[in-house]
């Protein structure tokens, strides 16, 4: 099936790779372990999994720093363990995604090496005295070169991450660096997008999340022309020769990026104060913020109840409406780069009036590995790998080992504990899997639930009927005209007239429709069947 018709029911679930499963007791976790825990992953009921970066690297930034994007890191394994995963997850339905970090690359890859030490090399973005510009200071931005190529680079994210060169939307006759689009560089470089979809592709991977998609034509207009036409380009050149696979964006605007040709976007730059739309932020506890995590200012969900379920509807139909049936807007519980679900004063009692909504919604819904059994952001560890962005801003919290079990480092890993790459999370009562899997009331047992239950109903995906009944706490909506949802997010009670007299319990804690009421308890969550 083309993933256009796939992904309209898929679940997704993010797997950062350092953190899910060692299998050889280095302290890192790695595709053999992947491999080795898929039948949670089976039994969770997800079909698609998004792996980060997991490409040879210095690891300055998690590996969104690559230095051979044909070559999977020792540390992870090998080009053979990256397909026999995909084998092994494709036996039990499950496909299997790579980040293609395309704006960028590691300031050790060859290519750099080699740009940074031939004046002639376009590959990269140089300005540089007596070859394009003679600037009196390195303009704005720009970082000095590392080799005997004099003048300065500019960097897409860290310093130590080169942009490539895809052009300049304007070029200026001030500023010579700015090559038009359709220079040899800008040329070079998209054919090795294509040359490493290819590769993978052609190993059995199913498509790719793209890193910071909106970022490679530099200098674009606000609607993105030219990033546009690059990526439809891609798009025209994967639908004549790989149709099923899938390209999802990082680009936080799904109505410029699915006509750009992605079939998905995340919404994580969407939202008030740009905070984002992943679950974590809809689903804010405004009565603190955590002091080192980048945490949002306002919510549309709010424990307080001060956010506006409205506004997140206004805001979530724009984007729908501008996407239609082209592709599928995502909205995930969480990522490596934000605060989890759980942090801070967002306590385990809110998660499952939020996993109700995240599978309920006419979204392609993602679950960031942990989140299932309510893993929470960590704080106070150091700087790992780039996660640190500032003083208040350390992703480090989000990335640390999955909780499997009550045996030494969590069932992670056997190294010692403090060989371990990222600390576990030292909280003695921390959730695990086996403990989630032996209670029936667990949170890990409610998701798995309801991903049955939206995989059983069509009309439960990403393109079936919603109709919102109260815009309000709580919120209260249709799915298909068969499925009746109710959360209330915030922590107290609240209640709205109900379309029917009584519906059958599928789900429920703290609701009820009786009477002609909706009555829902703080946290509360009921699917009913109408
Ligand atoms: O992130 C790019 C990005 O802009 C954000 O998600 C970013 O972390 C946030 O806005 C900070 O202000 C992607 C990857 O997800 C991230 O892990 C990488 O560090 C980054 O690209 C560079 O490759
Ligand atoms: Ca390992």
């Amino acid at each position: 099936r083309p993933a256009t018709e796939w992904l309209a029911d898929a679940v997704l679930y993010q797997i950062y790779p350092q953190s899910f499963a060692d299998s050889n007791g280095d302290g890192i976790g790695d595709l053999a372990g992947i491999e080795a825990r898929l039948d949670h992953l089976a039994w969770l009921g997800v079909d698609t999994v998004w792996l980060n970066p997991c490409f040879a690297s210095p690891f300055r930034d998690a590996g969104y720093d690559v230095a051979d994007y044909l070559t999977v890191a020792p540390r992870y394994g090998t080009d053979d363990d990256l397909a026999r995963l995909a084998d092994a997850a494709g036996h039990r339905g499950i496909r299997v995604l790579l980040d293609l970090v395309a704006g960028h690359t590691s300031d050790q890859h060859p290519w750099f090496t080699a740009s940074a030490n031939d004046p002639s090399d376009d590959r990269y973005i140089w300005a540089e005295p007596g070859h394009l510009a003679e600037p009196a200071v390195p303009p704005a931005g720009f970082v000095a070169s590392p080799g005997t190529r004099p003048g300065s680079y500019l960097p897409n994210f860290f310093d130590s991450q080169p942009a490539l060169n895809f052009g300049y939307a304007r070029t200026n006759d001030a500023e010579p660096w700015r090559l038009p689009v359709d220079a040899d560089g800008p040329r070079t470089n998209r054919q090795a997008l294509r040359d490493v979809m290819d590769h993978w592709l052609g190993l059995g991977l199913s498509g790719f999340r793209v890193d910071m998609a909106a970022s490679l034509v530099k200098d674009d207009d606000p609607g993105q022309a030219q990033t546009v036409a690059l990526w439809r380009e891609l798009r025209a050149w994967l639908d004549a020769t790989h149709p099923h696979a899938a390209l999802l964006a990082e680009w936080g605007d799904p109505a410029t990026s699915v006509p750009a040709g992605f079939h998905a976007d995340f919404l994580l730059q969407f939202g008030p104060k740009d905070d984002g739309l992943a679950l974590r932020s809809l689903w804010n506890n405004s009565t603190g913020t955590v002091n080192e995590a980048w945490e949002p200012h306002a919510a549309y969900f709010d424990a307080d109840g001060k956010g506006s379920p409205r506004t997140f509807l206004d805001d979530w139909r724009a984007a729908a409406d501008a996407v239609g049936d082209a592709g599928f807007v995502a909205v995930p519980s969480a990522n490596h780069d934000f605060s989890r679900l759980a942090c801070g004063p967002r306590t385990a009692e809110q998660l499952p009036a939020a996993f109700v909504f995240l599978l309920t919604w006419p979204t392609l819904p993602a679950i960031y590995y942990g989140d299932e059994i309510g893993m929470r952001y960590v704080p106070g560890l150091p700087d790992h790998e780039g996660s640190r962005l500032g003083p208040r801003y350390n992703r480090a919290g989000s990335r640390t080992p999955m909780q499997w079990d009550d045996s030494p480092n969590a069932g992670f890993s056997t190294a010692s504990a403090d060989r371990l790459y990222l600390p576990l999370d030292p909280d003695p009562g921390r959730p695990t899997v086996t403990a989630q899997l032996a209670d029936d009331g667990s949170l890990l047992h409610l998701v798995r639930r309801l991903i049955a239950l939206r995989k059983a109903t069509p009309e439960l995906g990403a393109k079936g009927g919603t109709e919102v009944l109260h815009a309000d706490y709580p919120l209260v909506y249709v799915r298909g005209g068969r499925h009746l949802v109710v959360v209330n997010p915030r922590r107290n009670a609240a209640e709205t007239g109900a379309p029917v007299d009584e519906a059958v319990v599928l789900e429920a804690r703290g609701v009820t429709v009786a009477d002609g009421r909706i009555r829902a308890e703080g946290f509360g969550y009921g699917v009913f069947e109408l």
